[in-house]
Formats: C-alpha cells, sequence, structure tokens
C-alpha cells in the first residue's frame, strides 16, 4: 500500500510500534526548539534528567514570548535561557531575533526531518516538508535526552487545493476557510497533507501560514510535499543543500479527502472568540475599527511585510485606529528596512514593535475597551489580548492593512492593485544573534545563571486503587488553555513559579476556582468537548496538579493538553455516554475504585451519589505506568 508523506517520514523514524492508525508509535526526533515561556521549565526537567548534552542533530532555544522586561523576572529568565542552552549543547537565538518558527522556518528547518517544539504551532515547518510537531516541556527535554516522542498514530487527512488565488486573497484565507469546513476540533486526531496541483502555486511562507493554523484545527500536524518551491526558498535562504524532494505515493490511502478551489476564494474573517467562526469580510464592511495587528508566527513573514507595505505606500491610516507591525524575525526587518519598505509603513503611521511575539499573547498591545482589534494573528481566544472584552478577529495581513486605512473592516479585493515581490532571490542572512553552545570541554565549568523566579516544581502523586475526590469545577465544550491557564504581560513572567502562577488558574471562567480547588485534597474538573485546546504549556497541567487535581473528566480532550496531563499525574478519562455530564454538578463528591485494573480493561466506574457513570480510559501501557508513577518525570526516574 503507498504511503502518506508523514507515513514515510515517521517510518523513517521509528522506534517503537508500527504505523497502524491509532495504535501508539515511538519516532526519534531529530530537531528540537523551546520558547522562553514553555523553554524555562523545559530545561529545568531536562537538567533534572541529569544527561550532560543534548543528542539530537539541532536544538535550539528561542527568545520570543517574554520580551517585556517590567522587573527582573523575564531578563534573568533570558540569562538563565542563555546559561543552560550554552551549557548542554543548545543553540540560542537571542530576543529580538524573531519568533521562534519563522526563525526556525528561515534559518533550521530541513524536509524529510522530525522537530517537536514546546510550542502548538511547530507545525509552522511543515511549510517546509518537515513533520513538525508542538509538545509539553517535559516531551521536548525527553527528546533532547535522546528519548522517543510517543504519539497516536493519527489519520490522514488530505487537502486537495485546485486552482490559484486571486489578487489579495492569501493563504491566511485558506487556513480560515479550512477552519469554517473543519472547525476547531475538525483535525483532532489526523495529519493533514495538503496536496493537488494547487500547491504549487503557494511559497514556502504561505504554506508554513497555512501549516501554522492547522494548531487550530486542532491537528496533530500538518505538512506540504518538499518540492520546486521548497528548493527555491532554501536555496534563497542560502541552504540549497538541505533540500530534499518528497511526495506521497500515488495510492496512499486517506481517511478524508477536503477539496478546495483556490480561484473560488474570498478574502475571510473569523469573528470573536473562536478561529472558526469563520464569515467572508465583505459581511462585516460597516464594522468599524479601533486597532490593527500585523505580525505574529502566522503572518509576519518577509512577503507578507511586503504586501502591507505596498498597501501602505503613500497613504495614512485612518485616526481611529492604531496599528502595529511586529516582522516575524531580523532577517525580515533588516530586509524591510534596507529596501525602504520600513518607511513606507512607518510613514503610514504604524507603530512598530519588536520582532517578537508581542500582541499575540498579551504582551502588550491590548486593545481598549471593548474594541474592535482585527489581528493577523491565529487565535482570538477570549481575553487573550489582555482586555476581557475586547473584540478580536483574525484576518490576513491584506485585510488587516487594508482596514487600517479606511478604519472600517474592508475587503481588501476592493483595492487597486499593487506591485511587490514576495520571494526573494537571495534572503539578507544574519546569523549573528543566534549563540552557538559552549563546546563540551568546557561546559563542565560553566555556570548556569538562575534568577530568584524560579521556583521548586511541583510533585506529583501516584495513583493507588481508589480516589476519592470532590468536583471543583465544572466547565463546557472547547476550553482552552488560555482558559485554564491565561498568559499575558502580567502573568507570564512567573512560568518557572507554579505557586505564583497557581492565583490565576481558570481565574477567566471563576476568579474563585484557585483558592477553592487549594482546600480539596483530591480535585476532578469536569469539561465539555476538545478539553485543552489551544497551547502546549504544560502549565496548563502542571497548575492544576499543584492545586491538588487529579483527574480530568471530559467528552473529549485535544491532543497535546491529554499528553501534557498524563505527564503531570493527572487522570484524563472520557464519558462512555456523553449525557453523563449532565448528571454530575460542581461540589459532588466522586468515588473512583480499582483504577489500575480500570486502567488496562480501558474502562473505570465513577460513583457520584448513588449514579454510577462508566468512564473511558484510553491509555497506553507506558502512559498507564506513566500514571502509576506519578508523572512522567517520576517514571523516568524511576525507569
Ligand atoms: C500561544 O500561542 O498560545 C503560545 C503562547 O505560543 C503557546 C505557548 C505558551 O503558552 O507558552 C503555544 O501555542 O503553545
Ligand atoms: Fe507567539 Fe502568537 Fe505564535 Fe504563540 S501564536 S508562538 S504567542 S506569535
Amino acid at each position: 500500500m503507498g504511503k502518506t508523506i508523514a507515513e514515510k517520514i515517521i517510518e523513517a523514524h521509528l522506534v517503537e510500534g508500527t504505523l497502524v492508525r491509532g495504535s501508539e508509535v515511538a519516532i526519534r526526533i531529530d530537531q528540537t526548539l523551546t520558547q522562553d515561556a514553555t523553554g524555562t521549565m523545559a530545561y529545568l526537567e531536562f537538567e533534572s534528567m541529569g544527561i550532560p548534552r543534548v543528542k539530537t542533530e539541532l536544538s535550539v532555544a528561542y527568545v520570543d514570548h517574554n520580551t517585556l522586561q517590567c522587573g527582573f523576572e523575564n531578563a534573568d529568565d533570558h540569562r538563565y535561557l542563555q546559561t543552560v542552552a550554552a551549557k548542554h549543547g543548545v543553540w540560542f537565538s537571542r530576543p529580538g531575533n524573531g519568533i521562534c518558527h519563522q526563525v526556525h522556518l528561515e534559518r533550521f528547518g530541513k524536509p524529510g526531518k522530525t522537530l517537536i517544539g514546546s510550542d502548538s504551532h511547530t507545525p509552522t515547518g511543515g511549510g517546509l516538508g518537515m513533520l513538525a510537531f508542538g509538545a509539553g516541556g517535559l516531551d521536548v527535554a525527553v527528546a533532547m535526552g535522546g528519548g522517543a516522542y510517543y504519539i497516536t498514530m493519527p489519520k490522514m487527512f488530505k487537502v486537495y487545493l485546485t486552482g490559484k488565488l486571486s489578487a489579495f486573497v492569501t493563504a491566511k484565507d485558506v487556513s480560515l476557510e479550512i477552519l469554517r469546513i473543519l472547525s476547531v476540533k475538525g483535525g483532532v486526531g489526523a495529519i493533514i497533507e495538503w496536496g493537488g496541483p494547487g500547491v504549487q502555486t503557494l511559497s514556502v511562507p504561505e504554506r508554513a501560514t497555512i501549516t501554522n493554523m492547522g494548531a487550530e484545527l486542532g491537528a496533530t500536524t500538518s505538512i506540504f510535499p518538499s518540492d520546486e518551491q521548497t528548493y527555491l526558498f532554501l536555496k534563497a535562504q542560502g541552504r540549497e543543500e538541505d533540500y530534499v524532494p518528497l511526495s506521497s505515493d500515488e495510492d496512499a490511502q486517506y481517511d478524508r479527502i477536503i477539496e478546495i478551489d483556490l480561484s473560488a476564494l474570498k478574502p475571510l474573517i473569523a469573528c470573536p472568540h473562536s478561529p472558526d467562526n469563520v464569515v467572508p469580510v465583505e459581511s462585516l464592511k460597516d464594522t468599524k475599527v479601533d486597532q490593527v495587528c500585523i505580525g505574529s508566527c502566522t503572518n509576519s513573514s518577509l512577503a507578507d511585510l511586503r504586501k502591507v507595505a505596498a498597501i501602505l505606500k503613500g497613504k495614512t491610516i485612518a485616526p481611529g485606529v492604531s496599528l502595529s507591525i511586529s516582522p516575524g524575525s531580523k532577517q525580515v526587518l533588516r530586509m524591510l528596512a534596507e529596501s525602504g519598505e520600513l518607511t513606507d509603513i512607518l510613514a503610514s503611521g504604524a507603530r512598530l514593535l519588536e520582532c517578537a511575539c508581542g500582541p499575540c499573547i498579551g504582551m502588550g498591545f491590548s486593545p481598549n475597551s471593548a474594541g474592535v482589534s482585527l489581528r493577523t494573528f491565529n487565535r482570538n481566544f477570549l481575553g487573550r489580548s489582555g482586555t476581557k472584552d475586547g473584540q478580536v478577529y483574525l484576518v490576513s495581513p491584506e485585510t488587516a492593512a487594508a482596514s487600517a486605512l479606511t478604519g472600517f473592516i474592508t475587503d481588501p479585493t476592493v483595492l487597486s492593485p499593487v506591485s511587490y515581490s514576495p520571494l526573494p532571490e537571495k534572503y539578507l542572512i544574519d546569523d549573528s544573534a543566534v549563540l552557538a553552545p559552549v563546546s563540551p570541554e568546557e561546559a563542565a565549568d560553566y555556570t548556569v545563571l538562575r534568577g530568584p523566579n524560579i521556583k521548586e516544581f511541583p510533585q506529583s502523586r501516584p495513583f493507588t486503587e481508589s480516589l476519592s475526590g470532590q468536583v471543583v469545577l465544572k466547565v463546557g465544550d472547547n476550553i482552552t488553555t488560555d482558559h485554564i491557564m491565561p498568559a499575558g504581560a502580567k502573568i507570564l513572567p512567573y512560568r518557572s513559579n507554579i505557586p505564583y502562577l497557581s492565583k490565576f488558574c481558570f481565574e477567566v471562567c471563576d476568579s474563585t476556582f484557585a483558592e477553592r480547588a487549594k482546600k480539596v485534597e483530591n480535585g476532578i474538573i469536569i469539561g465539555g468537548s476538545n478539553y485543552g485546546q489551544g497551547s502546549s504549556r504544560e502549565h496548563a497541567a502542571l497548575v492544576p496538579m499543584y492545586l491538588g487535581v487529579r483527574c480530568v473528566i471530559a467528552k473529549s480532550f485535544a491532543r497535546i493538553h491529554v499528553a501534557n496531563l498524563i505527564n503531570a499525574g493527572i487522570l484524563p478519562l472520557t464519558f462512555a455516554d456523553p449525557n453523563d455530564y449532565d448528571a454530575i454538578n460542581q461540589d459532588d463528591a466522586i468515588v473512583i475504585e480499582d483504577i489500575s485494573a480500570g486502567m488496562e480493561n480501558g474502562i473505570l466506574k465513577m460513583k457520584c451519589g448513588n449514579k454510577t457513570i462508566p468512564l473511558i480510559c484510553e491509555l497506553s501501557s507506558r502512559q498507564q505506568k506513566i500514571l502509576l508513577s506519578g508523572g512522567l518525570l517520576n517514571y523516568t526516574k524511576e525507569a
């Protein structure tokens, strides 16, 4: 039987298991990346494993999230990351050098290689034909130590593209179209391969926008073939030797095929507060706009910002609009500066922000009260912008620039044509902000610098035969990691200080949660479907664990979050009958018995008052052992 691109890469990296869809496989990881907001925890975990030097082909530590330095915390963390990276053989991308996914695509990604990153948008690398996964920090630490990465062998979806995008219709609109079709949970348990004749019309930066937003579908990852476009991009980055061609076999088997005609697409927009709340831009054309933000790992490439510069050139933004531009990397910023396109952007009235995540993660530039903010980002979850009643819409750079000029949501296809050259023959190569690790000889005496903000790692508890607990929270469908463990400028600096961070857990849903949960010895959370969608932040598991949560029972889970729960020693269970969700309420007392036998059989029984509710426990034997040991760190130490 023929193979998909992902199956070929998995087969070439297989350590354990078979390619049978639905079974657990372990794969060898060639490259890892971390960013600072999840990286401090990942390196603390790596250090605790006692392995002197990373065993991957390449590992890079980026600083792009916590770049505001409002006190010592972030600056100390940057210093910790720089020194811990140097000591253990990891390359370090300095703050200001750019957003991890953009820089990794430009300088390090290679077709056919495996990559895991402690950030959910790591699949951006799929634009280059990499098999790239977002993962929790602990999984990345294990991979840096040479350990395999475990996934459930996904289903395979194919998106078959025909036609060609019209002027001012973009890769972002393709991402929004697939979100409209599949929804934020439509990709769960699947790898999405992009193919068909339309693929040849998309450059690597455009492909990367699409694979980036596969994260919003809940997909395990997304991937494009490696072809002429891939070669041209790598050559322009001075890395043509990294090119290998990759395609799926003619008779590869897909669980679902979706066709999209690129020529038929129109500009689209995702409305508050979910990336799949998609309508045509045209339908919102009288909506007044307060703020426009252009950037993020989805849309901050040179091509994107060149189009923005061309649209803004010689014009001034509407007086009621505040416009920010965050270039994805130093390469993008320097090239815009040298070509004069940066001047066109600035002359329009835009505010230039750092080459970093910035407003995407609530690190500044929050909108005004109830403000309408148009963003070229990938997530518009409630409260993520830092303004709780902010109305965040997701759009392409073209729609963003057109709307910044008019002050109203504007379909860019009404603009007169502009000219720009999207893919240069040669990118400007300046890797001076990427620091090499010290040599193995120097590493022994090299000191890792730690600040006082780094607090002890919380200890999880092994499971015994029975669990008597209490429901500390009941929530609905599509709860995001931004609900569970919010980010933003005020909280992000405390990512290595779990006790402090815990005060904000579930704050968006219930500000009394942290205080209440702490008082209960064994807390249980009840969730709806797609619980834990969004980020890879393991803090959304570690913090509830610190607050005494032992078990989350939901209708279904998002992939990375469920792995993080298991790693943190929290038991994830799903309702055998989703209607039983209605039978449980906050504060109910619950007893689960015969835990180890139930884990093995895949079904546990929960007693709640006089009701007995069956729960599905879908765990591999490795995951059962992890939970019985009290989390992955304990399990690794025991092994
Ligand atoms: C995000 O976009 O939500 C983040 C911030 O990049 C997260 C990582 C984090 O929480 O640090 C992600 O996507 O994994
Ligand atoms: Fe950064 Fe936003 Fe991308 Fe997350 S989604 S990595 S916060 S730019």
